[in-house]
């Protein structure tokens, strides 16, 4: 994939505004005014703004708890971000929960799932839909190396390989699962082997090179969307701080820990930027100067912004009363599939809808609260 130099700097700016984003929400979580924890992703900006870049308009994410930088790079907007971290009442999930948990459909970006492994057979139903109406979609579907030994990443893999679909999974190993070393999780040196098992595309890459992720993540994204079905990408990082920030991540060993410093993947790019003269001492300080100024508005904004109305705790978490979907009629673009409707609306549950009109008529209840 060819890098503009207006590219590099700005996967540039997007990696530290990943890292900044994440710092001051450390210091926002020190002073007690994150709601919930906070898990972050040092190391792994790399690895998350370079996957996501090779993205065009019109592809989706489907990402992990570690992704801010995907979210970012996909033009998620940072006072979302912020107002999620701190629960306010505008959040995207209304100060209901925090993370990055986070949908924007309008940027591709289908909300996270928490429980491991889980969002891979939702990528792939994405990554179907747009297949049957003929779009040359493109989606990723990312995860940590210990989502890897769950089910539904081989179930998903052997979906997605069968039925040809336009997905990249991208593996990010940051060698440990919480407190489990890649060593107790599995015995193959590369994750990526696991693509043989299903006659898949597979590769894995150094994930602290942003240069070479975007390569090889680029490779695979026009493998993907040439129809020749799903890639399975192993992006090999490091998680330079604990689990979440309650965790100490006392069993890492600080050898391992330095070694990996020393790798890190922003001064690595910038030294790159520098020797290549893309990055001269003035644009690194401006860049800087954006990024703090963007993190700043996003907590501000954050901050000015109201609490939920304790009078709404309800909402939108418990159902109302009545049938939960009905059934519509076997899909326009494949019969195989049948479509069900939301109740309230008579309209297909996909928000990727184009025309917002019921497609299907509607036929039969499925179940009631
Ligand atoms: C099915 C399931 N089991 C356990 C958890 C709790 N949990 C959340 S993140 C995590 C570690 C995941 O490790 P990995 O997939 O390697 O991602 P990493 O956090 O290292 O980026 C665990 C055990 C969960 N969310 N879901």
């Amino acid at each position: 994939m060819r890098l503009e130099r207006a590219d590099l700097l700005q996967i540039y700016y997007l990696m530290r505004l990943t890292r900044a984003m994440e710092d001051r929400t450390r210091m926002l979580f020190l002073q007690g005014r994150v709601v919930g924890g906070v898990y972050t992703a040092q190391g792994h900006e790399a690895t998350t703004v370079g996957a996501a870049w090779t993205l065009g308009d019109g592809d989706f994410i489907v990402p992990q708890h570690r992704d801010l930088g995907m979210h970012l790079t996909r033009g998620g907007s940072p006072r979302a971000v912020m107002t999620q971290w701190l629960a306010r009442g505008n959040s995207p999930a209304l100060g209901r929960d925090g993370q990055i948990h986070i949908g924007d459909m309008h940027h591709g970006i289908v909300p996270m799932i928490s429980m491991l492994g889980e969002s891979l057979p939702v990528a792939c139903g994405v990554a179907l839909t747009m297949k049957m109406r003929k779009r040359s979609t493109v989606v990723i579907a990312s995860m940590g190396d210990g989502a890897t030994s769950t089910g539904p990443f081989h179930e998903a893999l052997n979906f997605a390989s069968v039925q040809k679909l336009p997905i990249i999974f991208i593996i990010e190993n940051n060698g440990y699962a919480y407190s489990t070393p890649t060593y107790q999780e599995f015995a193959i040196a590369n994750l990526s082997d696991r693509a043989v098992a299903y006659g898949i595309l597979g590769e894995s890459v150094d994930g602290n090179d942003v240069l070479k992720v975007v390569e090889t993540v680029g490779r695979a994204v026009e493998h993907v969307r040439g129809g020749k079905g799903p890639a399975l990408i192993e992006c090999k990082t490091f998680r330079v701080r604990g689990h979440s920030e309650a965790d100490k991540a006392d069993y890492v060993p600080p050898e391992l820990r330095e070694e990996w410093l020393a790798r890190d993947p922003i001064p690595r790019f910038e030294e790159y930027l520098t020797r290549e003269q893309i990055l001269t001492p003035a644009m690194k300080a401006e860049i800087a100067e954006q990024v703090k100024g963007v993190v700043e508005d996003a907590v501000n904004f954050a901050e000015q912004s109201p609490a939920p109305d304790p009078a709404t705790v309800a909402d939108y978490v418990f159902a109302p009363e009545g049938p939960i979907a009905i059934i519509g009629e076997p899909g326009a673009d494949d019969p195989r599939y049948i479509n069900a409707l939301d109740y309230r609306t008579g309209k297909p549950f996909n928000t990727m809808t184009d025309t917002g009109k019921p497609e299907f008529v509607v036929t039969e209840e499925v179940g009631r609260r």
